[in-house]
């Protein structure tokens, strides 16, 4: 699949600061000391409604990511996927009478469109599980022919045993992971599995939906942990930098796919770090395309708000937070987004070399955007009060806000 263009990232003065980033497997702060190209791999969306807010607070986070490393003067390889085969986008088609793969494509096509407006940088690869099919495949006849599978009326599940390390990304206990497992996709009380956990790999075809060569597998369509796994051992290998997404994937679909990593290759772990973004709610429940309680980033921006004041008000809070959108959070982000324009818009003002620099130090400690705004409404206050003589501070804040924060001023 394509991605999405890139807005240029301007180049800033000085050097960018190592990451330090919440390890929701360690509990603490890792220091990541990626190589030449740090690796990341973000899951992408179930593309059968529009882009929510919560999703873009996500994306923004991991957005951060990336611009930090690029100011180390590192490559990225960031990947990403689409989900465009699962029981939710098959449910959603089969309520509105649409084909499933059109709506697939009609809302993956609208998220681009958004993450473009928001300024987010697009992955290197774009994949989607339909295309990784081909991927899959082979994985999990070998984790059948290892012994870490098994078949269950022609559907084949992973066995959570077969991995040493299982349970290390969460952290929870059977109870709690059984809970989480019934209520986001699982099927802890299908009778005959070997362990209530184990999550199907590959699911046999059913009448009326669709279905893809599986080889010795059979006809059927893959598991959704399995997606992400073969995605990111393709195009990144094991022991990337970071695993992220919303923190409703830490369990099950981040532990599992960790666990269909380790298994597959024997090395652990399969990533350095893994970031989880808090929870966006409305109206005091989480957004979520199921619940329909949604503030989609195409409705506002139809409605006239400019991207950059949605990315401003995303920023507004720390990615790890758990917080809810309301009109007063997009009302302050707009006052923000004219007072920054107006103060860059000035040909001088204060020195901006310190404020670049609090700017990296903020972000490098653990994505803190809200901070980093901090910092850049001091600038705008002392450029509002008594203005500067420095020749073209404003133009730096401005390349610092774009190129750190994704904010085109
Ligand atoms: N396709 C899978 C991942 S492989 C999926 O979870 N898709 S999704 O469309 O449901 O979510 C896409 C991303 O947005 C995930 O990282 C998810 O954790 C995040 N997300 C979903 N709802 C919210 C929310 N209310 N607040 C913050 N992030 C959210
Ligand atoms: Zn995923």
């Amino acid at each position: 699949m394509h991605a999405w263009p890139a807005s240029e990232v301007p180049a800033l003065p000085g050097q960018g600061r190592d990451l330090r980033i919440h390890d929701t497997a360690t509990g603490g702060l890792v220091i990541l000391d990626p190589g030449p190209v740090a690796r990341i791999y973000v899951c992408g969306i179930t593309p059968y409604d529009a882009t929510h807010i919560g999703h873009a607070a996500t994306y923004n986070a991991f957005d951060l990511v990336q611009r930090v490393w690029l100011d180390t003067k590192r490559q990225v390889h960031y990947v990403q996927n689409v989900t465009d085969v699962d029981d939710p986008l098959l449910e959603r088609a089969q309520r509105d009478g649409i084909d499933w793969a059109a709506l697939a494509d009609q809302e993956t096509a609208l998220f681009r469109e958004d993450m473009t407006a928001l300024r987010m940088l697009p992955p290197r690869q774009y994949i989607g599980a339909v295309e990784a099919i081909p991927g899959i495949v082979p994985l999990v006849e070998r984790l059948r022919d290892m012994g870490a599978a098994y078949e269950l009326e022609g559907d084949v599940y992973f066995s959570v045993e077969s991995d040493p390390h299982f349970g290390k990304v969460s952290g929870l206990d059977a109870a709690a992971m059984r809970l989480l497992s019934a209520e986001r996709g699982g099927d802890p009380d299908r009778p005959g599995k070997k362990n209530p956990l184990d999550p199907m790999l590959w699911m046999a075809a059913r009448e009326g939906e669709p279905s893809w060569d599986g080889g010795s597998l059979g006809r059927g369509r893959p598991g959704w942990h399995i997606e992400c796994v073969a995605i990111a051992l393709d195009h990144l290998g094991m022991g990337f930098d970071i695993q992220g997404g919303g923190s409703d994937l830490a369990f099950p679909h981040h532990e599992m796919g960790a666990s269909h990593a380790q298994a597959l290759t024997g090395e652990f772990p399969m990533a350095k770090a893994y970031v989880h973004a808090g929870m966006v709610a409305l109206d005091g429940e989480k957004m979520s395309k199921s619940k329909g309680n949604l503030v989609f980033v195409s409705k506002l921006r139809r409605d006239g708000v400019d991207p950059a004041a949605i990315r401003l008000a995303l920023l507004s809070h720390h990615y790890r937070a758990d917080w809810e959108w309301t009109d007063q959070v997009l009302q302050d982000a707009v006052t923000r987004l004219g007072r920054w324009r107006a103060a860059v818009s000035r040909p001088d003002g204060p020195p901006a070399e310190a404020l670049v620099e609090e700017i990296r130090e903020a972000l490098a400690n653990d994505l803190d955007a809200p901070a980093a705004l901090t910092a850049v409404d001091r600038w705008t206050a002392r450029q509002e009060q008594h203005g500067g003589t420095d020749e073209g501070a404003p133009g730096v804040v401005s390349r610092a806000v774009d190129a750190l924060l994704g904010v085109a001023l």
